[in-house]
């Protein structure tokens, strides 16, 4: 494997530093549009900026797509992401570590919260069915869990927090518009730190494809996980967090 840290994008050869971006435009679809989004890509350091496609969306917006080189590097030593530093474990092992240590069932209240619809992914994560080949937390004989479905209230999500006395509490935000997902977050953690002490609150998850991983202060949860994750990760993480890693409080 290269040992190279600073890397650029490829199109078509090597290092040729070529990108493909897609935007719309509130124009209607015509040459003064097709130029307009060549200099916007120029104005986005693409240099030379090919236009690719072009269609016009319903009445007065176009969308295009556009190809071109950049000039940017990136430097890999550089990169900040949020590595699992947790073991993947099997549903067996999840079960087994929660019989054994926990000695009842783990309680697990999930939600899409505010105006948000999209329970797909909550689902992925919750039922049965799951997702990629993967068993949802239902699946697990030693988690116990209740799925409010969409667009619940946080008050809502509190009080069935309490009466499910809630180990952990899983929510999904989707929608982004006016950052949506980060308010009804916001909200979402500090309705919690109101209506329980610390140490008696559940643990605060949050997820969502347009999530940054790296904001969990900044939103007052305890782990955020973004597009892609499975049902494992989240039961791994709920054993680490709540019952591993926490030796004293449940020996
Ligand atoms: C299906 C869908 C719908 C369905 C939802 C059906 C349902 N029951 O969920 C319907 C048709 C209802 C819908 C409606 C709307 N939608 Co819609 N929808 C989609 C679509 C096509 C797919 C979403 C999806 O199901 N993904 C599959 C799941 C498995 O992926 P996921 O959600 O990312 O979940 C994974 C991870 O993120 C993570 N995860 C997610 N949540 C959680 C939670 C926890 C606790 C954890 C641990 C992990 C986790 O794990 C999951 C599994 O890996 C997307 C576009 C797209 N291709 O993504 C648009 C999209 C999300 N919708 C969008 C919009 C705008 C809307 C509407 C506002 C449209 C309108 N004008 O009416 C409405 C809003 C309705 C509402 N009140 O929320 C936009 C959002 C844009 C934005 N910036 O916010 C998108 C991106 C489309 C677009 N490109 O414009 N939508």
């Amino acid at each position: 494997m290269s040992e190279k840290t600073v890397v650029r994008p490829y199109g078509d050869t090597t290092g040729d530093g070529m990108v493909q971006v897609s935007f719309t435009l509130p124009v209607p679809h015509d040459k003064r549009a097709e130029g307009a989004a060549v200099q916007l890509a120029n104005k986005m350091g693409l240099d030379p900026a090919m236009l690719v496609h072009a269609r016009q969306m319903g009445d007065g917006f176009t969308f295009f797509v556009v190809y071109g080189r950049v000039n940017h590097l990136v430097d890999l030593a550089k990169v900040q992401v949020v590595e699992r530093d947790y073991p993947l474990l099997s549903a067996k092992e999840v079960n087994a570590v929660v019989k054994r240590r926990l000695r009842r069932k783990l309680s697990v209240v999930g939600a899409c919260i505010g105006t948000d619809a999209h329970t797909v992914g909550i689902d992925a994560i919750l039922n049965v069915k799951g997702i990629a080949g993967e068993k949802g937390l239902e699946y697990y004989r030693e988690l116990k869990v209740t799925n409010l479905g969409a667009q619940v209230s946080v008050p809502e999500l509190v009080e069935a927090a309490r009466r499910e006395r809630a180990d952990a509490v899983l929510v999904s935000q989707v929608v982004t518009q006016r950052d949506a997902h980060l308010h009804n977050t916001r909200e979402m953690s500090a309705a919690f730190r109101e209506a329980m002490p610390a140490g008696k609150r559940p643990l605060l998850i949050v997820g969502g494809p347009r999530f940054d991983e790296s904001m969990t202060g900044e939103l007052g949860v305890d782990r955020i996980f973004g597009r892609g994750t499975t049902p494992g990760e989240v039961a791994s993480y709920l054993v680490h967090a709540l019952i591993t890693s926490r030796k004293a409080s449940v020996a």
